[in-house]
């Protein structure tokens, strides 16, 4: 019986709406009826008129208590942060807190998130921030992207970069959680990412996108040539850097190919220069291609040197691990088909989209064919090509920046005008509002784009909502790519940039309802209890430690397992909470009042918080996740003893 707990497998909401509307319509729509009861919500059985037109119509809609067919992960731009959306609904399911803090689920704060957040920093910046806070509270996330076994989402991980602090993390799709993130050494600032599809992640490929001297240590500035940028592979599994290549020009965007054999990187500013003006004086920049079995040959055979721990090999032109593609003019995307063959290069300053043909590429390793010889086809497109969806039926759908649309153009008719066929590839544009980045379809990134859904991600949405001042929202677009020619169905604002998004079959993941009790985040915790001799699972206990104090309770609505405890000023307090309902949705918080603290304990979890009484008093401790008709009433005190003076 399908609940609306579980994932909506086998079951297809749009299918009823939009391809077989006709004939649920006729059966009296109770087809839809029987789904929206289905869904487990009683009452409001019939749709409304406005819905049933909508479902005539095929647009997005997803009535109240019906399920999402896609996941959208969307990243979370300068906010810091990974959102999960449904699609086609367009609404935002939850946020996962990153690279940023978090005021609501003490992300940043608590014990088991500030270990994530600092396992992985390199010392010079744990020393940096040693008196500042000890983590980052600012990330720039542009690339959410999952891993991949056989060309496709296997469900285990989401990747992310930040921009701003030089990161990688990782989320469990298990929990939703990020459960490990790594500062990448001898790179600045991670812009371009995207897992190895084949035959699995495997390799998390990462642009370090702006040119840097290695070392930085200050030595030098104006010294260009000594400045260099670095594509990293990291080992998705461990979390830790495979190998790096230093290559020439700044990295921006990457994929893989479907062979896992090559990965690709955009590079703009091949002049090398540091200024906007010598930034853009090249007409032609180019695609960097990585040749993933010499290198790692180079790393068995040591071809390398050893850079703050981590091999680096030499890629610079003329190297043999690498080969560098002209492209006009400061190319940006880099999108691999779905056809398991054929790589858009966008390119940006220029109106066209280079086509790279992965098979041509052994003859270009090879030295057989020029550099420019792997590039198939060239189609001019319009102003401002950025980034390429697909739908897996040869059609390729390209945002345009400058113009304000999204091209949609076959790549067959494409290759077939290069070769000087009388043959238009442009097959249709759509306007979209306004200024399109990455635009992303269902699936579209691997080899099973299904060509239903696609997205555009706009910079500006100017008129297109009520005002909310001079910061106004970006625009996501919704676009119903199965009918006939693309059809704009939704509007969603959404806040500080996502750049970039992926579209998953809800199939693909399966979340956890609540948290293992065996889970390692919060493995820490389990140990010191153990140590303490307390159970975390049936525990109030304070327990003291010369000027430490540990305060042990079980969290179970509407209740604390404490309701008191005492402290002295100037103690270094650690509250461990665990949340023994396993109920699914029943989370429960702790927020200590007038002292900063909050933390989400969700079902089944353990969170601790660690911080110094130094306010003297009595300090309510609440509950600030509501759980129960008691939940004003589920708190306590901290009593804070002044200081003997
Ligand atoms: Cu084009 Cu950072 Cu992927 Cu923005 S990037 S658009
Ligand atoms: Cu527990 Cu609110």
């Amino acid at each position: 019986m399908f609940k609306a707990k579980t994932n909506n497998k086998g079951f297809s909401r749009r299918d009823l709406l939009s391809g077989s509307a006709k004939a649920a319509t006729l059966a009296g729509l109770s087809g839809a009826a029987v789904a929206t009861g289905a869904a487990g919500f009683a009452g409001g059985s019939a749709l409304t008129a406005k819905q049933a037109k909508a479902a005539e119509s095929g647009e997005a809609f997803v009535g109240p208590g019906d399920l999402d067919e896609y996941y959208g992960f969307w990243s979370g731009g300068q906010s810091g942060e990974v959102r999960i959306y449904g699609i086609p609904s367009m609404r935002e399911l939850m946020r996962i807190p990153v690279f940023n803090r978090c005021s609501a689920t003490g992300w940043g704060q608590t014990n088991e998130s500030r270990k994530i957040m600092t396992d992985g920093m390199l010392p010079a910046t744990k020393e940096y921030l040693s008196n500042r806070g000890g983590v980052w509270h600012n990330g720039d996330t542009h690339h959410p992207h999952m891993s991949f076994t056989d060309g496709t989402y296997d469900g285990r991980y989401l990747f992310v970069n930040d921009k701003a602090n030089t990161r990688v993390a990782r989320i469990d799709c298990s929990t939703m959680k990020c459960d490990k993130m790594i500062e990448i050494p001898n790179a600045a600032d991670i812009h371009g990412l995207r897992p190895q599809k084949y035959p699995r992640t495997g390799y998390v490929f990462a642009n370090g996108e702006h040119r840097v001297p290695i070392p930085n240590d200050g030595s030098i500035l104006d010294e260009p040539e000594k400045y260099h940028s670095i594509f990293s592979a990291i080992d998705g599994d461990s979390m830790t850097i495979a190998w790096q290549v230093m290559v020439d020009g700044n990295l921006d965007n990457c994929d893989a190919d479907y062979q896992g054999l090559y990965a690709f990187s955009t590079c703009y500013n091949s002049e090398e220069g540091v200024t906007l003006s010598e930034m853009t004086s090249a007409e032609q920049d180019w695609v960097v291609i990585f040749d993933i079995k010499r290198i790692e040959a180079a790393v068995k055979n040591g071809d390398f040197k050893t850079i703050a721990g981590v091999p680096v090999i030499d890629g610079r032109k003329g190297s043999k691990y690498t080969r560098y593609v002209p492209i006009s003019t400061s190319p940006h995307g880099c999108n691999t088909a779905p056809d398991g063959r054929h790589v858009m290069i966008a390119g940006k300053l220029s109106p066209t989209v280079s086509v790279i043909d992965v098979t041509l590429l052994p003859g270009l390793f090879d030295d057989k064919i020029e550099p420019r010889g792997c590039i198939v086809a060239e189609p001019e497109l319009g102003l401002g090509p950025l980034h390429t969806a697909f739908d897996g039926k040869g059609n390729a759908y390209t945002t345009l920046f400058l113009d304000s649309q999204v091209c949609k153009w076959s790549v067959d008719k494409a290759i077939q005008a290069f070769k000087g066929e009388n043959v238009n590839p442009i097959l249709e544009k759509i306007d979209v509002q306004y200024q399109p980045g990455h635009n992303h379809s269902s699936m579209g990134e691997t080899k099973e784009a299904d060509g239903k859904w696609l997205v555009s991600l706009n910079k500006f949405s100017k008129d297109r909502f009520i005002n909310v001042g001079p910061l106004k929202p970006e625009n996501d677009q919704l676009i119903d790519l199965s009918g006939d020619g693309m059809k704009l169905v939704h509007d969603g604002a959404s806040f500080a940039e996502p750049h970039d998004c992926i579209i998953v079959k809800a199939s693909a993941v399966n979340p956890k309802a609540v948290w293992d009790r065996d889970d390692p985040t919060w493995a820490d915790a389990a140990a010191m209890a153990k140590k303490d001799g307390v159970d975390l699972e049936d525990v109030a206990e304070v327990i003291r430690d010369g000027n430490k104090v540990r305060v042990y309770m079980t969290s179970i609505a509407p209740e604390f397992s404490l309701e008191k405890f005492t402290v002295k000023q100037g103690d270094e307090v650690t509250v461990i909470i665990t949340n023994m309902d396993d109920v699914d949705d029943l989370a429960h918080g702790f927020t200590l009042g007038n002292y900063g603290i909050a933390m989400e304990v969700a079902a089944q979890a353990t969170a601790s918080v660690t911080f110094t009484a130094d306010r003297p008093g009595v300090h309510w401790f609440y509950c600030q996740w509501f759980c129960h008709a008691l939940h004003m009433e589920m708190r306590g005190r901290m009593l804070v003893e002044p200081r003997a003076s």
